[in-house]
């Protein structure tokens, strides 16, 4: 398969590839709201909604069907650890935009996930093809723990804004807040600009 490294991304925001205030690590930590949730593939829907020309819905079997890429991609928590050269597999986010058609008024994105966790972004920042809704790490599926079935993964953005066990993504005419922006959290969650905490 195809695999893109966009490592170099960090070019775009800054001259360092780990961002100020990090960590490189090896490991792969777990963090979680809540613990990992209860799913089954046979019950698995995922939606796209709210200012699109169509809104869309994809059993587990159809969204497997999707194109996608495989990428290594660098992974910043907002804790202080980076993990570089992690290779994931899925659909990239613009992928699905077209299929839904985004609309002129739509300028914001809210993803939601089986945990009750959300989380958003502007549009512009989702319109990228390293945005991915990812099933495989490293060559295999994407451990339940990190957000297995399906989580989204944003390189250019801290961790928490992509959401584990993703299950819907709605487009919105205006910004929403979501988990942990609503508990002072930064929207906008640039490493190069250490944008932690709003
Ligand atoms: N659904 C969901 N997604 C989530 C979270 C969560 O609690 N629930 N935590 C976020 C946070 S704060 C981080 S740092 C990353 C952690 O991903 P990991 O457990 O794979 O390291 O997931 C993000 N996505
Ligand atoms: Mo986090």
């Amino acid at each position: 398969m195809d695999d893109t490294d966009v490592t170099d991304l960090y070019e775009e925001f800054g001259d360092d590839r780990l961002p100020p205030g990090q960590r490189e690590t090896s490991e792969f930590p777990v963090l979680s709201k809540s613990g990992t949730p209860d799913w089954g593939l046979e019950t698995w829907e995922f939606t796209v909604t709210g200012a699109v020309e169509t809104e869309l819905s994809f059993s587990w079997d159809d969204f497997r069907a999707l194109p996608s890429a495989t990428q290594t991609q660098d992974f910043h928590c907002v804790t202080g650890w980076s993990r570089f050269d992690c290779e994931f597999t899925g659909v990239p986010f613009p992928e699905l935009a077209e299929r839904a058609g985004v609309r002129d008024d739509a300028v914001h994105v809210m993803f939601s996930a089986l945990d009750g966790y959300t989380t958003d972004l502007p549009l512009a920042d989702c319109l990228r093809d390293d945005v991915l809704f990812t099933w495989g790490l490293d060559g295999s599926a994407l451990p339940a723990d990190h957000g297995g079935p399906l989580r989204v993964v944003t390189p250019h953005k801290y961790a928490y804004k992509g959401a584990k066990w993703v299950d819907g993504v709605e487009f919105c005419t205006d910004p929403q807040r979501g988990y942990w922006e609503r508990r002072g959290y930064s929207s906008t969650a640039n490493p190069w600009e250490e944008e932690r905490y709003s």
